[in-house]
């Protein structure tokens, strides 16, 4: 059987259906190009020297890696030249990215994280590349911060990369979730799982349960109750998974279901979360709600959240649908 490759998703979609647009199209081809590099220098590792410390901080005040900063120079250089996009802004950078004057402007923003689950760099475990498209508001010329902060139902496409075992490239345009594999040695993305869909229940759960002395009483409450098993009040047993990538722990609830939660704590009132709501927090719910699944902060549909600021965090809720209601509704309950 010959597959489809994602050019070849991408342009049937352009042509049977209308539903992608030339412009964004070749932001996706781009943005995928940019992943296959930055999974060729993952993949080098200690080799290529890409491992270890950068030596300096973010803007959240977090140590940069040097896998953080080459990622985000070849997400930068990689889309500044297509004349698709009208701004950029990164989980690495304080500041939107403005397309330099030598190029030509387009209508879309981009945003990524371009290196996710940055603490298992150096260990070899699986992370990963996230990216969101917004529209930019018409008759904007130089895009700045207030033109980024819309809500999470105005992405027009997310989707994520994660470099593991295999490298895969999970995307949406609004059309259902669909999964295409890195063929390394063709060097193209081939179409290998159309329409993932997450399961309505799960017996999965994922959470930093090192952080479960801080957590809020609704937390609690459901964590202790699935902790509970088959003899508490949800009468099953619950297994758990961590990986701390958040790519690889949506990717395994995109395949077989589950629900991640990061939730606020006590620790810092001023912290809601630790997640982001734009480059990660809002790719990620548009791609589980386009698969069946749910997400929330606790309190109201995550892609709802009118941001506030280009790095602001959020509290996470998202996967199996019964389960994020659940949660969720214990918060209300509260
Ligand atoms: P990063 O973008 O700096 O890598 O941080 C985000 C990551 C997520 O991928 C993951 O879910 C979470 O941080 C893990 O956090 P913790 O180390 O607290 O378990
Ligand atoms: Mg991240």
């Amino acid at each position: 059987m010959r597959r489809k490759t994602l050019t070849q998703y991408l342009i049937e979609q352009q042509r049977e259906f209308g539903n992608i647009p030339a412009e964004l199209r070749l932001l996706i081809e781009i943005v995928s190009r940019a992943c296959k590099t930055i999974g060729y220098n993952v993949s080098k590792g200690a080799l290529g020297g890409v491992l270890g410390s950068a030596g300096s901080e973010n803007v959240q005040g977090e140590i940069q890696k040097k896998l953080d900063v080459i990622s985000n120079e070849i997400l930068l250089e990689a889309n500044e030249w297509g004349g698709h996009l009208a701004a950029m802004a990164s989980e690495e950078m304080e500041q939107v990215h403005h397309i330099p004057n030598r190029y030509p402007k387009g209508e879309y923003l981009l945003l990524f994280d371009p290196l996710d689950g940055s603490s298992n760099i150096d260990v070899n475990v699986s992370i990963g590349t996230i990216f969101s498209v917004l529209r930019c508001p018409d008759g904007v010329c130089e895009a700045t911060e207030q033109d980024f902060l819309q809500p999470g139902t105005r992405q027009v496409a997310a989707g994520y990369a994660v470099y593991g075992p295999q490298t895969v490239l999970v995307l949406s345009t609004g059309h259902g979730v669909h999964c295409f594999t890195l063929d390394r040695e063709m060097g193209s993305w081939v179409l290998t799982q159309e329409n993932m869909r997450i399961p309505e229940d799960t017996k999965e759960f994922a959470i930093n349960a090192s952080n479960s002395r801080h957590w809020y009483p609704p937390v609690k409450r459901y964590v202790d109750e699935l902790l509970l098993g088959a003899e508490g009040p949800r009468g099953k047993d619950f297994n758990m998974r961590w990986i701390a990538s958040m790519v690889a722990d949506v990717h395994r609830i995109l395949t077989r279901g589950g629900i991640f939660m990061y939730p606020a704590d006590a620790r810092d009132p001023s912290k809601p979360g630790k997640l982001r709501l734009m480059y990660e927090a809002n790719p990620m719910s548009f791609l589980v709600e386009q698969a069946g699944g749910a997400a929330t902060n606790g309190a109201q549909r995550m892609l709802e959240v009118q941001p506030t600021s280009l790095h602001e965090r959020v509290a996470v809720f998202l996967g199996s649908k019964n389960e994020v209601e659940r949660v969720t509704g214990y918060h209300r309950q509260d």
